[in-house]
């Protein structure tokens, strides 16, 4: 292969990797990369000599795409987010440059096994759950499709807290995940901006001058993300904040040198740890900074590409597209306006049109506390250009409204980007929609009541910008890579390709009743059963039965996801186990796992009562080992790679109304799982494809709940009339479960009793009835396996390269590069 002149060494369409050329290179890297002889080896070093050696397979054809794309003067597109939540790289990249066997062979021959050292690898919680895991998804769909674009985040030194549970209680621990060295990274030292904040601002005529008071750099590293058998890589390239060549000016000038150098470590602080709360929002000053951070080192670094290809920023919003991932990024908007008006020197309309064209916008959520406002006051303080700026594309904006649309001043009010009151307030949702030409929901049923209800004003001002694109997920990573005997199944009957094209799998339906398909599938998923048990055994010391029925609810854990109704269920079964011992009952096994942000009472509370009922339940010998219950702790990526896989059930539970979309919905049910959920999020879309059948929905709907609040909700009325309910929370009441301390969960109960903000008690009884319906079906083995089945098969349309191909087509409107898939990687 020749790129920019220069022949490459290793030339892809004549693989000649073999076991013994992976042998050599695995140990040339752990000589001379890490200084080690083979003899002396830990297995951490084995591992991060693999990853060098499949670090250099993928940089080959990385490089061959940049400079590609680059050649073409392609549009781009650059997804902003302050998560990405990526999972382990080892076993995805060798998956995705066909040589997972080879090296599984290369190591062996050496003495170390492949699937011991992938579980050394650390697994970097750069997000908070799905907003972060669904960043991922899509960085491996761009770079499989070859979507010219890239990402842009964070290189938060602490990411998610590492959750331990002790005598019941969730306890955070830091998680220091570059102390083992980042072997899969390249630092770009020469990729750096300064990042201004603070001063003041003031006119020279018409220009705006900001004199900032405080400058730190952001220095780029970058990250591979391979595409799948086709010769190329995506880039993600995360900041890092460092005190850089700048110190603070005032201390230097004043002579306190020593201040000045003591100040850098203070800097720094902007990338040092990620905001692990992802349910209420807090107008937090250091998050304000790592937004701004995230932006502005992106933006210098996208202009400054452009500038370099075209030689000028004219043609800007012909050939960039950059994706806002919730708001997070928002203030890409006031930052492009300063640098095309302040820097550039464009027209303020000029540059709020190519701004317009720019930017589009993904919204994630529709609780009214996860939305961002920042006070105008912190604003002013950190960034006072940019609120300046804010303040006039309000004022224009205001000015259209005015004209075009209404002048009900109520309506103005709640329109304005600034939420006026004692203390005034930037929204950054309004400021999304308004610099952003689409704005999209992520899965029909949330993009729809996202017109109705959050941007309801603004779909009357601008009804052609709101769509909805559905998530998705990478089969590679939850098929490929944690589920391999299903793959291998999947290559059996249907050939390889499924991988890059998950439409494939409806070929399998020809072979559905074929019986030893039929026979595979339960063999599966004991296999993956016995391997989570195995995981349970070892770190809890709990022994489940891998013919029991796994009942899995893994999330974050939030009131709105309702963990609290699982657990209602899990205690009134308890009840009639031991009432009824001599029923048939169906074995279960009920799996919980997720973290609470660490000042969420509530959330921790449930936690700390789903523990306090698996103690009693998991030592009550009555039960004959028919009922078990267990929080797996500390849930992550790779723990989600073993448990998915594992699940018969996939909880789905939320309030209607409430989960914009959920994705391990999706991960579940392509891993053979059959959901039990509400109509809520892309459960609607699941239902839609799986048929009603092959899915047990219960629960009120969207309506039912809105009438319910409206006409005054009652709790306590259902809490009474309800004698099984009424058992299991005067249970709780009086410490069945808490015998030491008898009153803990009296705030929960009163919350519940007396609010039920979520309506848990409202849905209590149809979600039994549908555990009765899920117990009756595991019974008929022969129903179940089709039912899974009929998940399996009918999962393409939530694979996320579906998704990507519909934002490029249909908002960013990039087509993809013309990449070569190699057939000799694929399998
Ligand atoms: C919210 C906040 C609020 C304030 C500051 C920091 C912060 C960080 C994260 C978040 C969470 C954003 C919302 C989110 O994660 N939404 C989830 O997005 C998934 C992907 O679209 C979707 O499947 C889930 O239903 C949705 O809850």
């Amino acid at each position: 292969m020749v790129i920019d002149n220069i022949d490459f060494p290793f030339t892809y369409n004549q693989p000649e990797h073999t076991t013994e050329s992976l042998k050599k290179a695995i140990v040339y890297k752990l000589i001379f990369l890490i200084g080690r002889s083979p003899q002396e080896a830990s297995q951490r070093d084995w591992l991060n000599a693999t990853l060098y050696a499949v670090k250099d397979l993928v940089t080959e054809g990385w490089i061959s795409t940049a400079s590609q794309s680059r050649g073409e003067e392609t549009r781009r597109v650059y997804y902003l987010s302050m998560e990405f939540l990526m999972g382990r790289t080892l076993s995805n990249a060798l998956i995705a440059e066909g040589v997972y066997g080879l090296a599984k062979d290369a190591l062996s021959e050496l003495n170390v096994d492949l699937e011991e050292i992938l579980e050394k690898e650390v697994d970097p919680g750069l997000g908070n759950g799905g907003l972060g895991r669904l960043a991922a998804c899509f960085m491996d769909s761009i770079a499989t499709l070859g979507i010219p674009g890239m990402g842009y985040g964070i290189r938060y030194e602490y990411g998610m807290f590492q959750q331990h549970i002790e005598d019941g209680h969730q306890v955070e621990k830091p998680d220091a995940w570059l102390e083992k060295g980042a072997p899969w990274e390249f630092m770009r030292p020469s990729k750096r901006f300064n990042i201004r904040f603070g001063g003041h601002i003031y006119f020279e005529g018409k220009k705006c001058v900001w004199e900032n008071a405080e400058e730190i750099t952001a220095l780029a590293y970058d990250q591979m993300i391979p595409g799948y058998a086709n010769n190329s890589a995506a880039t993600l390239r995360l900041w890092s904040a460092h005190a850089g060549d700048r110190f603070n000016l005032a201390d230097f000038n004043k002579g306190d040198y020593f201040r000045a150098i003591e100040n850098r470590s203070s800097s720094e602080n902007v990338s040092r740890v990620l905001y692990p709360d992802d349910s209420t929002w807090a107008g937090r000053e250091l998050r304000l900074r790592q937004e701004y951070f995230l932006v502005s080192a992106s933006l210098q670094d996208i202009i400054k590409r452009h500038k370099r290809t075209h030689g000028t920023v004219a043609n800007l919003a012909d050939k960039v597209a950059i994706h806002l991932n919730d708001t997070h990024p928002a203030l890409a908007i006031p930052e492009l306006m300063f640098i095309l008006v302040d820097q550039e020197g464009y027209a303020w309309q000029t540059a709020w049109d190519m701004c317009r064209r720019i930017f589009s916008y993904t919204c994630h959520t529709l609780m009214s506390e996860a939305l961002e406002t920042w006070p105008v006051e912190m604003m002013a303080k950190i960034l006072p250009r940019h609120l300046q700026i804010i303040f006039e594309i309000n004022d224009y904006f205001l000015e259209y409204v005015r004209t075009y649309v209404t002048t009900d001043a109520e309506f103005i009010r709640r329109v304005s980007l600034i939420e006026e009151g004692d203390f005034r307030k930037v929204r950054m949702g309004w400021l999304s929609v308004v610099g952003s030409h689409k704005i999209n929901g992520v899965a029909a049923i949330h993009s729809d009541l996202m017109v109705t209800s959050t941007f309801a004003d603004f779909a009357r001002i601008y009804p052609e910008r709101f769509t909805n694109v559905t998530n998705g997920i990478t089969p590679r990573r939850w098929i490929a890579v944690a589920n391999p005997d299903l793959s291998a199944l999947f290559d059996k009957y249907i050939g390889a390709e499924w991988r890059r094209d998950l439409s494939r799998l409806t070929e399998l339906k020809a072979h559905i009743q074929d019986p030893e398909l039929k026979q595979a599938i339960p063999q599966i998923k004991r296999a993956n059963k016995v391997r989570l048990a195995e995981y349970v055994k070892k770190e809890s010391g709990i022994e489940l039965d891998p013919n029991a029925l796994f009942d899995v609810q893994v999330k974050r854990i939030h009131e709105y996801k309702r963990q609290i109704l699982n657990v209602l269920h899990i205690i009134t079964r308890y009840n009639e186990m031991i009432e009824h011992p001599e029923k048939d009952w169906t074995p279960r096994v009920f799996i919980l796992a997720g973290k609470a942000a660490s000042a969420y009472y509530a959330a921790k509370q449930t936690i700390n009562l789903i523990n306090d009922v698996a103690n009693v339940i998991n030592n009550d010998e009555r039960l004959k080992g028919r009922l078990k219950v267990v929080f797996i702790p500390n849930y992550s990526v790779s723990l989600a790679q073993i448990i998915i896989p594992a699940a018969d059930i996939s909880e789905q539970i939320s309030l209607a109304g409430t989960e914009a979309s959920g994705t391990s919905n999706m991960k579940f049910a392509l891993n053979g799982a059959l959901t039990l959920g509400t109509l809520d999020g892309a459960n609607v879309e699941i239902l839609d494809n799986v048929g009603k059948d092959n899915i047990f929905i219960f629960g009120n709907t969207v309506e039912q709940v809105e009438a319910l609040r409206r006409n005054g909700y009652k709790p306590f009325d259902i809490y009474q009339s309800d004698e099984q309910l009424r058992t299991v929370v005067d249970q709780i009441t009086a410490g069945r479960f808490s015998p030491k301390d008898p009153n803990r969960y009296q705030d929960l109960l009163n919350s519940l009793r007396y609010h039920d903000y979520y309506q848990a008690f409202a849905d209590y009884r149809s979600y039994v009835e549908a555990q009765k319906a899920v117990d009756e079906k595991y019974k008929d083995q022969s129903a179940w396996v089709d039912s899974a089945l009929q998940n399996i098969v009918n999962m393409s349309f939530f694979s996320s390269d579906r998704t990507i191909a519909e934002y490029a087509d249909k908002i960013w409107k990039i087509e993809p590069l013309k990449l070569d898939y190699n057939p000799n990687l694929i399998g």
